[in-house]
């Protein structure tokens, strides 16, 4: 297992749990959100503004990276931190769940899987080795196996297929992977939304032996209340020492949900992507900052925000630079989102802490229930 990467459990409130991951390049308080830095940047944020919003690791992702500006540049200039200007912690996707998003002519073999660039149509291989090598050449310190995620519905025997060929991969990423002392390795678990499966590729990892644990497969089209079914038990079956990561969420309800049934990381583009198309997320649910209804409003987004979008500036001139175009309608609306995101962790931090989540919960369901006022 990997030195100087430890999880420290402080507290429990049923379920929910906080806690701190330590890395060389420092510490993660966990419930975690890790902001999505797809092409070595966090769109429309310069490093220290996504710190200033309380982020303690980003995420990068191994396909995009390979087909540029590849993994071999990114490590002759010294790695990924160095490049992006970002030092603390960063955890790296695998690649195959983008591939399968976003890649033309894809074919799969128990080796791996071969498929055409969507950004030139140049042909490339990821396999389970080749992925830890790109990992590796980057400097992640939190690297994710690799594995194939199904999109839902599909059937019990495609899930299942799936599902064991991922855990094969997992198991061919853990000897990829070898002794990497500051770096740690995450299996994923698959199995759609069958108890059995999701049992079964739990066991499978557990047997491998990880640095911590990823919940994947979710959030790709079953609906809240399908994932939230899954949640119920899959956490359950994953070792309690070690933190769990449910990739690729969420909403705001999604993100406090997934925290109350266990889980301590979680990552997703919403807070980011929404941010460039003129979504804001706030205490009282979704603000359309394009809306009509904005232009004469002196008003903040939130006036309980401390973000410099809310401190600086009215919904009025929000909503004009958004339908002007500029640059700053992107900068400041994804800082203010991903400052709320990044509120939501603490304020569960401090609840789980003090043994009043269901409080906290009650209180965040209740604002949202308001409404944009
Ligand atoms: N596997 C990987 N990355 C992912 C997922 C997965 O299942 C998901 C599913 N929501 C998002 N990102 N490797
Ligand atoms: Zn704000």
């Amino acid at each position: 297992m990997a030195q100087n990467f430890a999880f420290t459990l402080n507290a429990t409130d049923g379920a929910a749990r906080t806690g701190v991951i330590s890395t060389p390049r420092g510490e993660i308080r966990t419930p975690a959100f890790m902001p999505v830095g797809t092409a070595a940047t966090v769109k429309a944020m310069l490093p220290e503004s996504v710190r200033a919003t309380g982020a303690d690791i980003l995420l990068g992702n191994t396909y995009h990276l390979m087909l540029r500006p590849t993994a071999e540049r990114v490590a002759r200039l010294g790695g990924l931190h160095k490049f992006m200007n970002w030092e603390r912690p960063i955890l790296t996707d695998s690649g195959g769940f983008q591939v399968m998003s976003l890649a033309s002519l894809r074919k799969m073999t128990e080796e791996g899987v071969t498929f055409s660039s969507h950004i030139d149509g140049s042909k490339h291989f990821l396999s389970p080795e080749r992925s830890m090598e790109i990992q590796r050449l980057l400097g992640s310190d939190i690297v994710m196996a690799f594995d194939e995620c199904p999109a839902l519905p599909a059937t019990d025997e495609e899930v299942a297929r799936a599902m064991r060929l991922s855990m094969r991969w997992a198991q061919r990423s853990r000897d990829a992977f070898g002794d990497r002392p500051g770096h740690a390795l995450f299996g994923i678990m698959q199995g759609g939304v069958t108890r059995e499966l999701r049992e079964e590729s739990a066991e499978a990892l557990k047997a491998i032996g990880f640095d911590g644990y990823a919940i994947g497969g979710l959030a790709v089209g079953e609906g809240q209340a399908a994932m939230f079914g899954v949640l119920d038990y899959a956490p359950g079956f994953l070792p309690a020492d070690k933190p769990r990561y449910l990739m690729g969420v969420g909403k705001p309800d999604d993100i406090v949900g997934a925290v109350k049934r266990g889980v301590d990381m979680m990552d997703c583009v919403l807070p980011s992507r929404s941010g460039r198309t003129g979504q804001a997320w706030t205490r009282r649910g979704q603000v359309n900052i394009k809306n009509a209804r904005h232009a004469d409003d002196p008003r903040p987004l939130d006036e309980a925000c401390s973000c410099p979008a809310c401190t600086g500036y009215s919904r009025a001139y929000l909503h004009h630079v958004f339908r002007a175009g500029e640059m700053i309608s992107g900068m400041l609306l994804t800082w203010h989102n991903l400052h709320y995101f990044q509120e939501i962790m603490q304020g569960m931090r401090e609840a789980i802490a003090a043994g009043r989540f269901a409080e906290f919960e009650a209180e965040f369901h209740a604002r949202r229930a308001e409404g944009d006022i």
